[in-house]
């Protein structure tokens, strides 16, 4: 039995989780918050999540994570099969996990914790983000799908990360950059979420909100 570690409102965990309804795998799922305590590190070296535990052991890494589901269970397939087209898929991949998420990061500590970045984070971010959602927008489709006419991992990625990265900006910088850049996201956003494994997730994730709130009132 596969068992999915992490929290659901981590970006990161509600991606694998997608996949895993979307390729209809019964799994468990288990409450893991980050650390550095040795148990975890075992399971996950950098003491993030998610992480999955499996017949094999454990993984780390939700690309990696998402990759290995797809090549045990490779039905219904995340890739297109030509080798090009899966190629253009995991560009776009990249630019969203390494290029925007990754750097959009470095400001959620101020954009949803209350917390403050110092002012050559603020600035460097903006700097990295304009530059690198420009590039994306130049391979990006929307047609009606991120790679073009197909439902594809990228959509999975897509559609998780570009929210939080019109949010953040939004309460950042007090401008939504994805919208400055002419990407809709919220009309995308709103076509995947026609998608039962997206409903799954985000009803999953308003629950786990609540609870977190009623502890907290406690
Ligand atoms: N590259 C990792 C990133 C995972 C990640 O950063 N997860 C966050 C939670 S959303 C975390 O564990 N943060 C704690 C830390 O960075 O120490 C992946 O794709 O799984």
């Amino acid at each position: 039995m596969l068992k999915l570690y992490g929290f659901p409102i981590s970006n990161y965990y509600n991606k694998v989780k997608v996949v895993l309804y979307e390729k209809g795998l019964s799994f468990e799922e288990s409450e893991s918050i980050p650390s550095q305590e040795e148990p975890l590190l075992q399971c996950s070296p950098l003491g993030k999540v998610p992480y999955l535990q499996t017949e094999h052991g454990y993984l780390a890494e939700s690309q990696v994570i998402c990759d290995y589901l797809d090549a045990a269970h490779p039905s219904p397939a995340l890739f297109s099969a030509d080798p090009w087209r899966q190629a253009k898929e995991r560009e776009l991949l990249t630019m969203l996990e390494l290029h925007l998420e990754l750097v959009v990061r470095e400001v959620y500590t101020q954009a949803f914790f209350g917390g403050t970045v110092s002012e050559g984070t603020r600035s460097r971010t903006e700097k990295l983000l304009r530059r690198n959602i420009a590039a994306f927008k130049r391979l990006a489709k929307f047609a009606p799908y991120v790679a073009g006419d197909t439902f594809t991992m990228v959509d999975i990625a897509a559609a998780i990360h570009l929210p939080i990265l019109g949010m953040a900006t939004q309460a950042v910088y007090g401008e939504d950059f994805l919208q400055a850049a002419g990407i809709d996201w919220k009309a995308y956003a709103k076509l995947m979420a026609e998608r039962e494994s997206f409903q799954r997730m985000r009803a999953e994730q308003k629950a786990y909100q609540q609870a977190q709130k009623e502890k907290a009132a406690k």
